[in-house]
């Protein structure tokens, strides 16, 4: 198996008019944890730099590392942000409400830990994960949450409906983004939606990316960054409409999109407006990419200034969140050992191991409560409204937060 391959062309249009507009070196992968016995071996690395198709504007990764690689042992579970968990839950209601009425099958693309299968089950679907991530679906099953382990193609949508019937909804989170072939999955979706069925996926939106200087989402994992206006050529072209749109904060801000069979459901309001905004917001402009570029490295130098200004001062300095954006935050800003002490995270398949690239140890969350660094570098920033409330007695003794984007601020009473 090659570990990567690189594209030529657009992932949506097939365009070779492929505009290149950041570069952030050369990283290892954002969730390829290091067991500290391995840390003397070199990690293997790969180009992150991403372009815009000057055809149908999708902006995207070129260099497609094997998904063999990124998703058979993925330490990331949903469920370990609490966060999810309603957000997952009100997700499953809009779903059962306008869609899935009890006793329909509901199949979701990269289902994780199970986290929005298990709502959907208590609201009575018929819920099935596909998922390759050998422990996140063995998990899931263990819980009762059934789940295919293996990675999604039009075969496993042809296998699904022979066993279970047409799905009155396929669901895909915060995975369209990690599909190289997006036609596979459209192949997959004829194969499987019932002819009314409704395709309903979230991804973080480009627009916000750009508006928030939210460049650390910018990953291996991550090929495409999506705008409405791609999205609906990559449907329109394959017999299907997008009808239906919410911006949603998740994730730093996302889209929750909702597809069908052509000439079935009505665009709604929301989705003409997004797409006026869209239109109105400059997404379509080179210059809108050069800004960002120029503002990415700015974020940079604002944030090492930070933490430069309270190591000079003798200040501890730890990190919360072992996310993958933080890996790409802490190589592209080359902020390390020397800076951080450790990243707490609740997830317990990440904790013991070194982030990749810079080998900060991983520890449970609650070692920040015990240790009071002076400093926290919020590297799971997109939960800050409810990450920060919850360390009110260690603001209240002094300690602050560092959100790091768009430009390192402190957080404090
Ligand atoms: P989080 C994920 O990226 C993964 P990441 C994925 N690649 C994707 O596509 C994007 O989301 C959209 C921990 N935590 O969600 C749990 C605490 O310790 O920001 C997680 O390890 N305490 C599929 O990895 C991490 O932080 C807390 O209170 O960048 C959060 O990861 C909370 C709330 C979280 O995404």
């Amino acid at each position: 198996m090659t570990d990567h391959v690189v594209r030529s062309t657009c992932r949506i249009c097939g365009s070779v008019r492929l505009d290149p507009f950041l570069d952030l070196g050369s990283t290892p992968l954002a969730n390829a944890l290091v067991h500290p016995d391995r840390s003397a071996t070199p990690e293997a690395r790969f180009p992150l730099a991403t372009a815009r198709c000057l055809d149908c504007g999708q902006v995207q990764l070129t260099v497609v590392v094997a998904p063999e690689i990124l998703f058979r042992d993925y330490r990331y579970a949903s469920s370990a942000s609490a966060p999810l968990l309603p957000h997952f839950d009100e997700y499953a209601s809009e779903l059962v409400v306008r869609f899935t009425p009890p006793g329909s099958l509901v199949v979701e693309i990269g289902s994780n830990d199970g986290v929005l299968l298990r709502p959907l089950s208590e609201r009575g679907a018929v819920a099935i994960g596909v998922e390759p991530a050998t422990d996140l679906a063995a998990s899931a099953n263990a819980r009762g949450l059934r789940t295919v382990n293996e990675f999604f193609s039009a075969d496993v949508a042809r296998r699904l409906r022979s066993e279970h019937g047409p799905a009155k909804a396929v669901v895909a989170n915060n995975v369209l983004a990690h599909i190289d072939d997006l036609g596979e999955v459209i192949r997959g979706l004829d194969a499987l939606l019932d002819d009314d069925g409704v395709f309903a996926a979230e991804v973080p939106y480009l627009g916000d990316l750009l508006d928030h200087v939210e460049y650390d989402t910018i990953y291996h994992e991550h090929l495409s960054y999506f705008a409405l206006a791609p999205l609906s050529r990559l449907f329109d072209s394959a017999g299907m409409r997008l009808f239906d749109v919410h911006r949603v904060p998740i994730h730093g801000g996302s889209l929750r999109i909702f597809a069908g069979r052509k000439g079935r459901y009505r665009s709604t309001v929301e989705l003409e407006r997004t797409r006026r905004d869209e239109e109105r917001s400059g997404l379509g402009d080179a210059g809108t990419y050069r800004i960002f570029a120029e503002r990415v490295a700015e974020s940079r130098t604002a944030l090492r200034d930070v933490i430069a200004r309270a190591k000079t001062h003798g200040k501890h300095v730890a990190a919360l969140g072992a996310t993958a954006k933080g890996n790409t935050l802490l190589n592209y800003c080359g902020i390390g050992t020397d800076s951080i002490d450790y990243i707490g995270d609740t997830t317990s398949l990440k904790q013991g191991l070194l982030s990749p690239g810079m080998h900060i140890p991983i520890v449970p969350e609650g070692r920040l409560d015990q240790d009071h660094p002076d400093l926290i570098l919020l590297l799971a920033w997109n939960y800050a409204d409810a990450i920060v409330p919850r360390y009110r007695d260690y603001l209240k003794a002094g300690g602050r937060f560092i959100h790091p984007i768009p430009l390192a601020r402190l957080i404090g009473p």
